[in-house]
């Protein structure tokens, strides 16, 4: 095969290789990504090591430095020899090995982050994508003229009986989407523009590429699980607004009002059911920094090594003290720093349950980095199976975090504690799976598609996200937002300003952890899915190990097929759930189901 380009014929000339290549065309793709490789590991360390003291430090000397190095990043991973030498090398595809010619598919996906065909926008974008990070990590919430954090705001929303506070927090929380308006309106343009250079139809299929899927093939599936689910949510629906309107003495409405659901967006519906082991009070005494460390015995307990030394020593995981100036990202992420060992985690961790399962989550991508860094593993492919697998890897661990038989197994619930365990599961499908389907793969999903594959203008993105909301999740503000002509409430959703086009991870990810658990519970400990303890089973880590030592090495679906022998299917998680249905019928008899 014949690789025109100056990069390729600089690389054929001046490299050699350590093990003859079978074809010529996979002699020259391992030149070229032996180059690729080592210039893009440097880069993204200096962009990761960039991005972190922007998102951890808020300022404008840091946003600078954030938007040089990404800038760097992005011409680098663009350049147009790097495109032309992929697609050279991908007209062979036949005569590559598998895993270089799925390197190559990565970079060309990086490469339509920012083509140097069109260098302005590219430029543009990078420079619109980091004010944005900046304006929304450097946001001050206030609550009666007094500064809050979102923790503050959480804790309203998750504690207090007082409606008219819970909805004067709730709004509070809505006052970040003004800001945020112009800039993602700004990057609505932009981020089409870069994906439509390459080809891809708009940017949510430039996401969605990375699935190997179109986007309609992405929506097809993510209206699949809705359908699949909305039985049981219907009956949730109609269960919930009663016993909410009981508990603020309303009226029951149609539509639940936002500000009576413990979470800003609704996505989670936590608090709701009575009898089931309230977890807050367990954590009283115990400090932030302890939820972490037990977060790592769990992963620890299967298997897995301690962390890096250096995690402990980098990463932010506790809300900034009171009375400093620092402005931090307050949503809790994991980050892979050099794509080797230098993994940290952005968190604001505070002694409560919440924070006790976002935890476990977030070590969750931790293990998942550390188990994919290996030299047999290049660094394009350093990743999830899929993102949705990331995020199952924490995910799964937020549920193992919840089950009564790890809490009492770890001390944190008495041994002698009564469980209820329909209570219970009423309580996990709430927080973890049945509402959060409606939000994740209806809501977010939807708005986000119609604003880049339909370019739904902004003065219609505030109307479209109410209907949304009210379609999917069966919630309504608490009074009209929807003609209010500056603000933006989609925008106050973290991932929207910066994950964009990619919420429907987490409706794979919950489909996924179900799957996941199921096999661990039935085929692996031989327990009850509803009452499974994985602490302390190496073999569960071993099975783990196995899907996240290969990163993208391999296609997804084949992968997880031959983990769980099941292709992706809802049917473990409505299996999980299926207790409940009797249950709810018996609660629902002679009331109205749906709005
Ligand atoms: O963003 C997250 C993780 C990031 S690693 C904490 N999650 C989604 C959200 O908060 O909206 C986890 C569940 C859904
Ligand atoms: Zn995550």
């Amino acid at each position: 095969m014949k690789v025109t380009t100056c990069l390729a014929v600089l690389l054929s000339s001046s490299l050699s290789l350590a093990a003859a290549p079978a074809t010529p065309a996979a002699k020259s793709a391992n030149e070229f990504l032996k180059l690729f490789d080592s210039l893009y590991v440097g880069l993204i360390r200096v962009s990761q090591e960039a991005q972190w003291s922007a998102s951890t430090d808020v300022s404008d000397a840091h946003e600078g430095e954030r938007t040089a190095a990404n800038t760097a990043l992005a011409v680098f991973s663009g350049d147009k020899v790097v495109i032309d030498t992929c697609r050279a090398l991908l007209a062979h595809r036949k005569e590559l090995p598998p895993i270089v010619a799925r390197e190559l598919d990565k970079i060309l996906l990086g490469a339509a982050e920012g083509p140097g065909t069109i260098p302005d926008v590219v430029k543009a974008r990078v420079a619109a994508e980091s004010r944005q990070s900046s304006t929304m990590d450097g946001f001050t919430y206030k609550l009666d003229g007094k500064p809050v954090t979102a923790n503050d705001i959480d804790d309203i929303l998750q504690k207090s009986t007082d409606l008219e506070l819970r909805k004067r927090a709730w709004e509070a929380s809505k006052q970040i989407g003004a800001p945020l308006k112009a800039g993602l309106a700004t990057l609505q343009t932009l981020r089409n523009q870069v994906a439509r250079e390459l080809k891809h139809a708009d940017y949510f299929a430039l996401q969605v590429a990375d699935y190997d899927m179109t986007d309609a093939e992405m929506m097809t599936m993510l209206d699949g699980f809705l359908a699949d689910a909305r039985p049981m949510f219907l009956k949730m629906h109609a269960w919930v607004r009663e016993k909410l309107a009981a508990r603020y003495k309303q009226p029951v409405p149609k539509l639940i009002p936002a500000h009576w659901i413990n979470n800003r967006w609704s996505q989670e519906w936590l608090g709701v059911a009575e009898g089931s082991v309230d977890l807050d009070p367990l954590f009283k005494d115990k400090k932030p920094e302890w939820i972490v460390q037990s977060a790592e015995r769990f992963w620890v307990s299967l298997g897995f090594p301690p962390l890096p030394k250096t995690f402990w020593e980098r990463s932010d995981m506790y809300p900034v003290a009171a009375g400093s100036k620092r402005k931090k990202n307050s949503h809790a992420s994991c980050w892979h720093i050099d794509l080797n060992e230098d993994i940290r985690s952005l968190m604001s961790v505070k002694n409560n349950g919440w924070w006790f399962r976002t935890a476990h989550h977030e070590l969750g991508h931790a293990y998942y980095f550390m188990s994919y860094s290996r030299p047999e593993v290049p660094p394009m492919l350093r990743q999830g199976a899929n993102r949705a697998m990331h995020e199952a890897m924490g995910d799964l661990a937020a549920i193992a975090a919840s089950q009564p038989s790890y809490l009492k197994a770890v001390g944190v619930l008495p041994e002698s504690t009564k469980i209820d365990e329909r209570a219970n599961l009423l309580n996990e499908a709430l927080d973890a799976a049945i509402p959060f389907m409606g939000w994740s793969a209806g809501t977010m999903a939807h708005w986000e598609h119609d604003v880049y594959a339909k370019d739904l203008p902004p003065a219609e993105w505030q109307k479209r996200w109410w209907e949304y909301v009210a379609k999917y999740q069966g919630v309504a503000p608490p009074s009209d937002r929807s003609q209010l002509p500056d603000a933006c409430d989609a925008c106050t959703k973290t991932h929207i300003n910066d994950l964009p086009a990619q919420y429907y991870n987490y409706s794979l990810s919950t489909v996924i952890k179900y799957q996941l658990h199921d096999h661990i519970c039935r085929k692996i400990l031989k327990q009850d899915p509803h009452s499974c303890n994985y602490f302390g089973h190496k073999e569960v880590g071993d099975f783990l190990r196995s899907i996240m030592k290969q990163g993208a090495t391999r296609p997804w679906r084949v992968v997880l097929k031959e983990a769980t022998g099941e292709p992706l299917s809802t049917r473990a998680m409505l299996d999980y759930f299926a207790p409940l249905n009797a249950w709810f019928d018996e609660q629902l008899k002679g009331k109205t189901i749906g709005w």
